[in-house]
C-alpha cells in the first residue's frame, strides 16, 4: 500500500496516475498547504522541502517516503519497472524528457498559473512567463510531431509527469497570443486528448480532484497572514528571515 500526500495540483496527479497506471493500491491524504500543514514536523521529516506530493510506500522493510515527483515518478517505475526504459538510448530519451518538465515545463507554467491568477497586474511578470510558456508548450508540440509520445515509442513517466500542468493549464493557455490558445496545436492536443481518455487517467483525475472541495474550503479559511505564509511574502518573506531584516 501506498500513501500519497497531497492537493488538487498537477504534481499530485503525476503520482496518482503513475500509482493508476502501475496498479498499485493506494489511498490519498489530503494536506491543508493553505494552515500551514506541510511544515509541520511529522510532514518535514517526509519532505524538508515542505511542499506536496509525497508517497510513503508501507511495502517491504517498513515505510519509505520520497518527495520531489518526478523522483517519486522514478521510484515507482524502478519499483515495478514499467513506463521506462531499462536502459540504453530509450532510457536516456525518456530521462530527457522527465528531466525537461521538472526543470522547464513544470516551473514555466506554475510562474505562468501564479501571476494569472494572484498578480494579474504585474504585467512584466506575466508577460515574460507567459512568452516562456507558449516557447515550452510550441517546444512540446514539435516534439510530438515526431514522436508519438514524449518518452518515445510507447507511453511514459514524461507524458504522465507533463499532462497534468497543461490540464490545469487549460482554462488559462487558451488566452495565450489573444485567444490564439495551446489548442490549435495539433500534435499537444492530439497527444492530450489520447492522455485524458486513457481509463487510469480517469481514475485518477477524479481522485484527486476529489479534494478540491477541501482545498477551496481550506482556501477561504485561509487569512491574510496565512496566505502570505503560503505564498513566502510580507513578514513570511524569506529573503527577510534569511538576513534577519524587517518588513519594510
Ligand atoms: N518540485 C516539486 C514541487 C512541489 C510543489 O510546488 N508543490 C506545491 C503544490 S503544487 C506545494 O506543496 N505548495 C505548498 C508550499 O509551497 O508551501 C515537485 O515536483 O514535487
Amino acid at each position: 500500500m501506498i500513501d500519497l500526500y497531497g492537493m488538487t495540483s498537477p504534481n499530485v496527479l503525476k503520482l496518482a496516475l503513475m500509482l493508476e497506471e502501475c496498479g498499485l493500491d493506494y489511498r490519498v491524504h489530503h494536506v491543508d498547504v493553505f494552515a500551514g500543514a506541510q511544515h509541520d514536523p511529522a510532514f518535514l521529516a517526509m519532505n524538508p522541502n515542505a511542499k506536496v506530493p509525497v508517497i510513503v510506500d508501507n511495502d517491504g522493510d517498513g515505510a519509505f517516503a520520497v518527495f520531489e515527483s518526478g523522483a517519486a515518478l522514478l521510484y515507482l517505475a524502478d519499483k515495478t519497472g514499467l513506463l521506462l526504459p531499462r536502459d540504453g538510448r530509450a532510457r536516456s530519451t525518456a530521462l530527457q524528457w522527465l528531466l525537461f518538465q521538472a526543470s522547464t515545463v513544470g516551473p514555466a507554467f506554475g510562474q505562468y498559473v501564479h501571476f494569472f491568477r494572484y498578480a494579474p497586474s504585474e504585467i512584466y511578470a506575466l508577460r515574460r512567463h507567459e512568452s516562456e510558456t507558449a516557447r515550452v508548450l510550441g517546444l512540446l508540440d514539435r516534439r510530438l510531431g515526431e514522436s508519438a509520445w514524449l518518452s518515445g515509442d510507447s507511453y511514459g513517466l514524461a507524458d504522465i509527469a507533463t499532462w497534468p500542468g497543461v490540464r490545469t493549464g487549460d482554462a488559462i493557455f487558451p488566452l495565450l497570443a489573444n485567444g490564439h490558445g495551446w489548442r490549435t496545436l495539433p500534435n499537444l492536443r492530439r497527444w492530450f486528448d489520447n492522455i485524458a481518455e486513457r481509463s487510469a487517467a480517469v481514475r485518477a483525475t477524479a481522485a484527486v480532484d476529489a479534494l478540491l472541495p477541501q482545498d477551496k474550503a481550506a482556501f477561504a479559511r485561509a487569512d491574510t497572514d496565512a496566505l502570505d505564509r503560503f505564498f513566502g511574502r510580507g513578514r513570511h518573506d524569506h529573503a527577510l528571515a534569511l538576513t534577519g531584516a524587517e518588513p519594510a
